[in-house]
């Protein structure tokens, strides 16, 4: 028998998202993705949208109550641009969304759960993708530090933990190359561009932050990938630095490291591809210093040099790679075969320790997706029997157990999720909550992984039967 415990303080709860969990009812504005719902619904799994969801905007109390039960001393969520913001230019608040989300805080913490808020889930709002683009827009980094300073104004006092971006490359990929988040553009150079104001937009925000004296701490999520590669050819190890420097090293080292690689430079200039920048910008991101990082992590990447001709007309990071299915690996039957790797938890954090200052993070995701038919229905003791994901769970944080006990900086875990919630174009068709969420009726339905993530977050350590590795 071994046990696993964990730093005091250690951070515990799940992460969630404005737009994937709230509803659209009461919005002052539509974002991009109520708005691409409504012409297309197609492109949506089962055709369902983010009207309704979790209904969190009625919900929130018995929801609050519903964390406390299952241990969670903290949850990550985030504003809604278009909830949050009447008047775009101005920042001027909308006083329905000001009373919701002081009330939505309140509730949290006076059950003593930490709320952990993210100012942008990839919820651009409609009326600024139309106007000017989104964030191929200087303007719109302009306006979303508005939007933050309003948010750090009216919360500040009481959220000691903000995120600027969450996963800021997603709406980089999904928007601008690989055609699964509106605006669905296929274009190498406006994605770089996008990429560029992001970090722009992030910059400014962390400059209000700063600016307003506040007492607590900002960071940013990001999704880091490792990658592996198929062998260790020098062919196949060139094909993965390159898979790295573009997927990860592209914003943890402007954000962490506070330098742009100058490969990426040469390599998004050989391609016609490199932003339009000033350097005063260059030095804004590279100056803004986060107090933390958060990490969310799914799946490894692996990669083998290109062995089939590039045939896209515009730049994608796989022109410089082959993605490959290790015959070894273990995947998840419920999740399109995903991969499974625990030992990437363990390569992330080292990653840090070693090479980005050590600085303190958190996984601030980190998921077993399943489907509803998977998870099977609700057993006669009234729980759902998911034991997959914790077994899984229990692998990856043994490995973060042993990542911290060889120095790594690590404060806290929230996984994804906490009620089955709706993700994008994937809808409901992959449940990750520790509560299931029925469909019809709204009604939330405990599972066997919040009951083991109660035991966990309540004894700040698990009990693993039989010797561990
Ligand atoms: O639903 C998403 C979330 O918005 C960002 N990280 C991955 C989750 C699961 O796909």
């Amino acid at each position: 028998m071994t046990i696993f415990a964990f730093p005091e303080k250690f951070l515990w709860g799940a992460a969630a998202s404005g737009p994937q969990t709230e509803g659209t009812e009461g919005k002052p504005h539509r974002s991009i993705w109520d708005s691409w719902h409504a012409h297309q619904p197609e492109r949506f799994f089962a055709g369902i949208g983010p009207e309704k969801v979790c209904e969190t905007l009625h919900k929130y109390q018995e929801d609050v109550a519903l964390m406390k039960n299952i241990g969670f001393n903290s949850f990550r969520t985030s504003i809604q641009w278009s909830r949050l913001i009447e008047d775009f230019e101005t920042g001027k608040p909308n006083e329905e969304a000001v009373r919701f989300y002081n009330n939505y805080f309140d509730e949290m913490i006076s059950n003593g759960i930490e709320p952990m808020i993210n100012l942008y889930h990839f919820d651009m709002p409609e009326e600024l993708q139309q106007r000017y683009g989104g964030f191929e827009s200087k303007h719109v980094t302009e306006l979303f530090s508005r939007f933050a300073t309003t948010a750090f104004q009216l919360f500040g006092h009481k959220i000691k933990y903000w995120i600027t971006f969450n996963e800021p490359i997603v709406p980089v990929e999904g928007g601008y190359l690989y055609d699964f988040h509106y605006p669905c553009k296929k274009d190498g150079k406006l994605a770089a561009q996008v990429a560029f104001n992001i970090m722009l937009a992030h910059a400014k925000a962390i400059k209000c932050y700063r600016e307003l004296a506040l007492t607590g701490e900002i960071g940013v999520v990001l999704n880091l990938t490792p990658t592996y590669t198929r062998s260790d050819s020098a062919a196949d190890k060139k094909a993965a630095w390159y898979a790295d420097l573009l997927f990860n090293r592209s914003f943890l080292d402007p954000l962490v490291r506070h330098q742009f690689p100058q490969e990426l430079c040469e390599l998004l200039a050989t391609h016609h591809c490199l932003p339009e920048m000033s350097k005063d910008e260059v030095m804004l991101i590279t100056d803004s210093r986060v107090d933390f990082l958060g990490v969310n992590y799914y799946v490894p990447r692996r990669v083998k040099a290109r062995e089939a001709e590039y045939t896209l007309d515009y730049f994608t990071p796989e022109y410089y790679f082959e993605n490959y299915i290790d015959p070894n690996g273990r995947f998840n039957p419920y999740r399109d075969n995903n991969e499974i790797l625990p030992q990437a938890i363990y390569d992330i954090a080292t990653n840090i320790r070693d090479n980005y200052g050590n600085i303190k993070w958190y996984l601030a995701e980190i998921g077993i997706a399943m489907d509803l038919e998977s998870e099977g229905p609700v057993q006669p003791d009234g729980v759902i029997d998911d034991s997959f994901r914790i077994a899984l769970m229990e692998e990856h944080l043994i490995q973060l157990h042993r990542a911290i006990g060889d120095g790594a900086n690590c404060f806290g875990v929230h996984q994804w999720t906490f009620i089955d919630n709706w993700s994008w174009i994937n809808a409901f068709k992959r449940r990750y909550g520790f509560y299931r969420l029925d469909l019809t009726t709204g009604k939330r339905q405990i599972k066997r992984n919040g009951l083991w993530f109660k035991s966990l977050a309540e004894n700040n350590q698990f009990i693993c039967e039989g010797p561990q590795s």
